[in-house]
């Protein structure tokens, strides 16, 4: 079994496992110069181009997993919600939601709309071979949220959390109608080959524990529990030091830190689960030295323990050199097998 697959399930590893959240993406200048060309939803849609950019990727940086090359809004485009990435811009979208009634009007998922997304996992896993695993993935219900409500990206999500307190039943509907949709889709892409499953509620922390816990916490975990047994899962967010004991019982069998907290801390926090993470990604702008410092700092706050799974603490950044992700993956790998080597 890979690496990747041993330590989602906390079993000794010889070395530990490598990926980075947006590893196919502007960083790399094959998927620029595809971009000049395809519009990125045109991307997304199209099955052997979005397997072609999840597989040559995660291959040219020599992870130990690929994710599937796609977008969290797909999904709320499939319910209904009018999204376009402008180019040169976040995602927008068109169509908000704003009362009672637009959560009403939001369409019930059904999986023949996203067929191209279950198509590019098939493509993914016949050029993939048995040696990468595949992560599909899904956004969490208060990122998913987020969006609709506020119509595009946000810094501090007033209008969702406005949203929370002023039309509780609404939102409780809101959850409710994501959560059956994500158990859905990540149940489709499973059958279609994904050997495991994210979820992204990157915005997440930016509710209160209390509020994260009773409102959107239940939704979450409803949607792993609803997973086959014994598939690995991960949940994903940001700024979520203050919810770690909570998240502990999502339900996923590895949570993802930022690097906004130190990785034993957030284990401690966390108990008995896997747990990935947290390498700043601006160290990846910086020269090899300071890498190999930052990374191997990563790998000793771990302390050998099984269940950890190396990635950064959010997505690659645009601007980072191809050659220092190589680095930072063989430098991982080779190091925490050196470790590991009496
Ligand atoms: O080419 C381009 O200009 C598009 C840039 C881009 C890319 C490469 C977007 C637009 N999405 C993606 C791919 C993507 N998005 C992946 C692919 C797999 C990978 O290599 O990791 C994944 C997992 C996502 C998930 C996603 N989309 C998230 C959750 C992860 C995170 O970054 O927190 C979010 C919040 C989005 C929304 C989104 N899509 C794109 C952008 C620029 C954004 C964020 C905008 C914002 O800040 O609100």
């Amino acid at each position: 079994m890979s690496v990747f697959l041993q330590a989602c399930r906390r079993e000794p590893v010889e070395c530990t496992p490598v990926w980075l959240m947006r590893q196919a993406g502007r960083y790399m200048p094959q998927y620029r110069a595809l971009r000049e060309r395809v519009p990125f939803l045109d991307l997304c849609r199209t099955p052997d181009l979005a397997a072609k950019v999840t597989v040559d990727a995660a291959r040219e940086i020599g992870a130990d997993a690929a994710i599937l090359f796609s977008d969290i809004l797909l999904l709320p485009g499939a319910m209904g919600a009018q999204v376009e990435f402008p180019e040169g811009g976040g995602p927008a979208i068109r169509n908000p939601v704003r009362t009672e009634a637009d959560v009403a009007s939001l369409l019930p998922f059904e999986t023949g709309s996203l067929a191209c997304v279950y198509e590019a996992i098939r493509l993914c896993k016949a050029g993939l071979g048995a040696g990468i695993p595949l992560i599909g993935f899904a956004g969490g219900p208060f990122t998913l949220a987020s969006y609709l409500i506020e119509g595009g990206g946000s810094t501090d999500h007033l209008a969702a959390r406005s949203f929370l307190y002023g039309n509780p039943s609404a939102w409780r509907a809101l959850m409710e109608k994501l959560a059956a949709a994500l158990s859905l889709h990540l149940r489709a892409q499973i059958e279609a080959g994904a050997d495991a499953v994210m979820l992204f509620d990157s915005w997440a922390g930016a509710l209160p524990p209390q509020e994260y816990r009773t409102q959107v916490l239940p939704h979450t975990r409803r949607v792993f529990e609803s997973l086959p047994p014994g598939t690995p899962s991960i949940h994903f967010g940001t700024q979520l030091a203050g919810h770690l004991r909570d998240l502990a019982g999502c339900g996923a069998s590895v949570v993802g830190v930022d690097h906004r907290i130190d990785l034993d801390a957030a284990w401690e926090a966390l108990g008995p689960v896997a747990i990935q993470g947290n390498l700043d990604p601006a160290v990846l702008l910086a020269d090899r030295q300071t890498i190999e410092r930052h990374a191997s700092e990563i790998l000793s706050r771990a302390g050998g323990r099984p269940g950890h799974i190396f990635n950064l603490g959010h997505g690659v950044l645009p601007r980072t050199p191809v050659e220092s992700v190589k680095f930072l993956v063989d430098f991982v790998r080779e190091e925490s097998r050196r470790r590991r080597t009496p």
